[in-house]
């Protein structure tokens, strides 16, 4: 077993919405979540193993990974907050440009089978999580989504090389998916017939039934998101004209993003800026406030199938800030 340099649950996180100014994300400034602990990557001579529903079974080293042709996504990266509390939102995102070899790349090489509907990943950390003891980190995915040419199995980061606290050397990065489906540390990905059994498969990560959704749902695909960048407390005068901004993202292209200044009675449309990649879009709204005091902000974004944003406890519920309107600066 791989030896752990920190022991349980932890995260990072130094950036607020207010300070989301880059498009690309800082690696500095990305948040950092982990489960169990953080393992010692230089403890093991690295190695990632290609099983089950393949004809082919490969190991690759970090040499061979490096070797394949390395393909780049620019991807939003959203944390999508504590399984035990889906109703939180967290704001835990970022916006990264990963590196390294295309995850339907080695799957064809690895030849799989027709049997196969899951992508398994495991990561090499263990320890202890709300109480129980796990002896690894395993998170699955469908194959459809797996070969659709957008999941690396990535090396950098914003063009460095895979800091550890980020997965390094190696992690499934899988664009449009909540952050908890990209594996770090990874060492294996096991091609099945079914869903994994692990506890961060079933047990965490699983959305309670809605009204919607009669089962459990896997916690897979991005919802619609979006937060204000600007302006910040403090930055508006009455009568002087401000940009109103921020990102919005969803696992489709987000198509409208509407904002209100008055606390959701009435909404304006935004311009939205075009998707590159699977990375977070920009939207803009210009604003010359009319009265003093008080404003509650707030934006929604949605997608084309119509997707959008509650205004009740949900992970993406709408984004809200409290500005306060004060005389022209002079
Ligand atoms: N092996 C392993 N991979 C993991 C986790 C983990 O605990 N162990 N946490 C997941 C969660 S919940 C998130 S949000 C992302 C965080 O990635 P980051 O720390 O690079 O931001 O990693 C995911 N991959
Ligand atoms: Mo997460």
């Amino acid at each position: 077993m791989t030896r752990m340099i920190r022991e349980g649950f932890g995260l990072v996180q130094t950036l607020r919405p207010e300070g989301m100014t880059d498009f690309v994300t800082p690696a500095a400034g990305l948040f950092s979540v982990w489960h169990l602990g953080i393992p010692d990557v230089q403890d093991r001579a690295w190695t990632l193993t290609i099983d089950g529903l393949v004809s082919r079974p490969l190991t690759l080293d970090l040499d061979d990974l490096r070797r394949l042709p390395q393909a780049n996504v620019t991807s939003v990266h959203e944390c999508a907050g504590s399984p035990l509390k889906p109703e939180v939102p967290q704001r835990r995102v970022g916006n990264v440009r990963w590196g390294g070899v295309r995850l339907r790349d080695l799957l064809e090489a690895a030849r799989i089978e027709p049997s196969a509907a899951y992508v398994i990943s495991v990561g090499c950390d263990h320890g202890t999580f709300d109480s129980v003891h796990h002896d690894r980190y395993e998170k699955d995915l469908p194959i459809s989504k797996a070969l659709d040419g957008s999941s690396l199995v990535a090396l950098t980061l914003n063009g460095e090389p895979l800091p550890a606290e980020h997965g390094g050397p190696v992690r499934l990065v899988v664009p449009g998916y909540y952050g908890t489906n990209s594996t770090k540390w990874l060492t294996e990905l096991r091609l099945s017939g079914h869903r994994s059994a692990s506890a961060f498969t079933t047990r965490y990560y699983m959305d309670p039934p809605t009204a919607g959704a009669p089962d459990d749902t896997p916690v897979w695909e991005l919802a619609p998101n979006s937060c204000l960048v600007a302006p910040a407390d403090g930055q508006v005068h009455l009568g002087q004209p401000v940009e109103i901004w921020g990102w919005a993202w969803a696992a489709e292209p987000v198509t409208s993003v509407e904002v209100t200044t008055d606390g959701g009675q009435t909404w304006a449309t935004a311009q939205v800026a075009d998707r590159i990649d699977y990375g977070w879009q920009r939207f803009s709204l210009p604003w010359t406030p009319s009265c003093l005091g008080e404003h509650i902000l707030a934006c929604r974004a949605a997608t084309r199938d119509g997707k959008t944003q509650p205004a009740t406890a949900r992970r993406n519920r709408i984004y809200q800030r409290i500005i306060f309107v004060t005389q022209e600066a002079t």
